[in-house]
Parts: C-alpha cells; structure tokens; sequence
C-alpha cells in the first residue's frame, strides 16, 4: 500500500470534558482540525478542516470516510476521538479509562465486549500508564497453589496480590491488539520488565492457549518462543501440559502455559529456592531464586477493525 503522511490532529476544546457533558444541556463543542500534506488526495480535501459543533454520528462519517487511507496509529487515534464523543459507551480495559480522564492506578470497572462488567487494577503509571493489570505478587500472602476454576474465574485481592481470572484475560485481549508487560522486583532490590509486542488468550475451548511474541525489555525473555506461546494452561488439578510423565503445575507448585515444564513460572511458591518451584524467570532468576514481586499486564494498542 502506498505510504500515506497524513497530519492529523485532534483537537477538543479545553472546556470539554466527560462531567460537564452528562448534563443533559451541555453542548460538548468539539473541534477537529485535520491539516494534511499534500499527498493526501484532494477527494478527501473536504475534511481538511472541520470546525463546528459535531456529533458523534458525523465524526463517525468522517471516520469510515477516510479509514482506508489512515495508518494504524491514526485510526487509534479516531478511535479515541470517537470514544470521548461517545457517553454511553463505557470503558472496556484501563486505556478507555485513561482516555476517560482516569489518571490515578487503582481499581476500577471495566466493561469489556459481551461482558457485565468486572472490577480490574490499573496501572496508570508506568510507561504512559493505561495498563490493565491481571496478575501481581507482592508478599506472599495469597495462596497461588490453587485449581482450576480458581485461575478461570480469578482470586485474590485487587489491592494486593491477585490473579484476574482466564476468563477475564481472554474476555479482555480479544477485543483487539494487546501487547503485554511483566514488571519484575529481584532480591537484591532491582527492578526488571520484559514486554512483548503481542498478546493472545484464547478461551475456554482451547484451555486459554497463549500466544506471546515480539519481545524487548530488561528482564530477558522468559515466555515467548516455543516454551510457553502456543501451550494451554494447566493447574495441579488439570494438565494439559505437555510433559507425559507428570503434571508440571503439581511438579513445580504453580498454574502456568507449561510445555514440559517451564522457563517462568510467576504464579508459583512466593519465595522458594527449590529448583522450579519459585517465582521464577528464568532469564533473571534461574530455577533457583525467585522474584519478590510480579506484576503482568495487558494494554491495547489497536482496535480490532469492524468487521
Ligand atoms: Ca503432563
């Protein structure tokens, strides 16, 4: 596809914001100014400037007027745009929070597609923030060693240590591109994270298979690559790991995307030095130490296009 620079930019009015707009009067008053270059063809010239009191309806035209020559971040862009028009909609994951104004970590509810609704913990600090946080480990006073319905439904305390739930997890990163993060605390006090660019959880009918790619960061990569993408989740009381001899959630006291057994295993024994049993992550920790503290989190960078 020819490469198109298009210059968008977004801009709403300082006297815009989400509270003053669930006054039934309020006029919300947008403006958008799209400026282009001029490789941008003159058919869609007409929306070099808008400027006027537009509803979501009209940004939406606009939107489905343009979207086949927009780049991916521009069309992330419209998308927020689109969210902070819309009032009804409610906020699927911590980046629609953030965009809603949330700038504080904390918990909070988010509605993700097909869901009710269900309290999450967001991290809103940590590299721009808007991150959807599903597992964290903090001192050891959750008991982590637990069953099946357990992991697919989630347990813990979202203010302290917790596990969000497969569910949940796959609920959430199918309603488009996710990219996942892992911050890590070692023993001596240093702080790691290894991020990866890609994300998948698949749902019950495939055990919640993960799929991980595309990693960077400081921790060394403990989790893409064939030991752990593509593997279902297996707890002490379900294997469905790959290892024909044994269970591996029992083997190394945790619940994981085992193959035959695992170069990382962050929902395992807080504090253990027993070979495999710990927190381990293996680029940082070996078998041998584990982690003091995990977080794992989730963060849409693009909306899956409507079908
Ligand atoms: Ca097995």
């Amino acid at each position: 596809m020819k490469a198109i620079n298009i210059l968008v930019l977004l801009f709403v009015k300082a006297s815009f914001s989400i509270s003053m707009c669930s006054e039934p009067s309020c006029q919300c008053n947008p403006i958008i100014q799209i400026g282009t270059e001029s490789s941008f063809n003159t058919e869609k010239n007409h929306i070099v400037t808008v400027t006027s009191h537009l509803q979501v309806d009209q940004v939406k035209q606009i939107f489905e007027n343009v979207s086949s020559v927009l780049m991916d971040d521009q069309i992330v862009r419209f998308q927020n745009l689109l969210k902070l028009l819309d009032l009804d909609s409610k906020p699927t994951d911590c980046q629609d929070l953030q965009l809603m104004g949330s700038a504080t970590s904390g918990v909070y509810k988010i509605f993700p597609t097909g869901s009710s609704g269900f309290l999450v913990r967001c991290d809103h600090e940590t590299e721009d923030g808007g991150w959807t946080v599903f597992q964290r480990r903090t001192d050891g006073k959750e008991n982590f060693y637990r069953g099946w319905f357990d992991y697919q439904v989630g347990f813990g305390n979202l203010d302290g240590e917790f596990w969000l739930g497969n569910q949940q997890l796959h609920m959430i990163t199918s309603q488009g591109w996710y990219e996942l993060r892992v911050d890590m605390i070692l023993i001596n006090g240093s702080r790691v994270f290894a991020k990866y660019n890609v994300l998948d959880v698949k749902g019950i009918d495939e055990q919640y298979r993960i799929f991980v790619d595309g990693y960077s960061g400081t921790a060394g990569d403990s989790l893409s690559g064939g030991r752990h993408s593509g593997h279902k989740f297996s707890t002490h009381d379900r294997d469905n790991d790959i290892y024909g001899a044994s269970n591996c959630a029992q083997l190394n006291h945790g619940a994981w995307w085992y193959d035959s057994c695992h170069t990382s295993n962050l929902n395992g024994l807080y504090g253990s030095t027993e070979y495999g049993k710990g927190l381990n992550w293996h680029a940082s920790t070996g078998y041998y130490q584990s982690v003091s503290g995990t977080e794992m989190k989730v963060r849409r960078w693009l909306h899956k296009k409507q079908e």
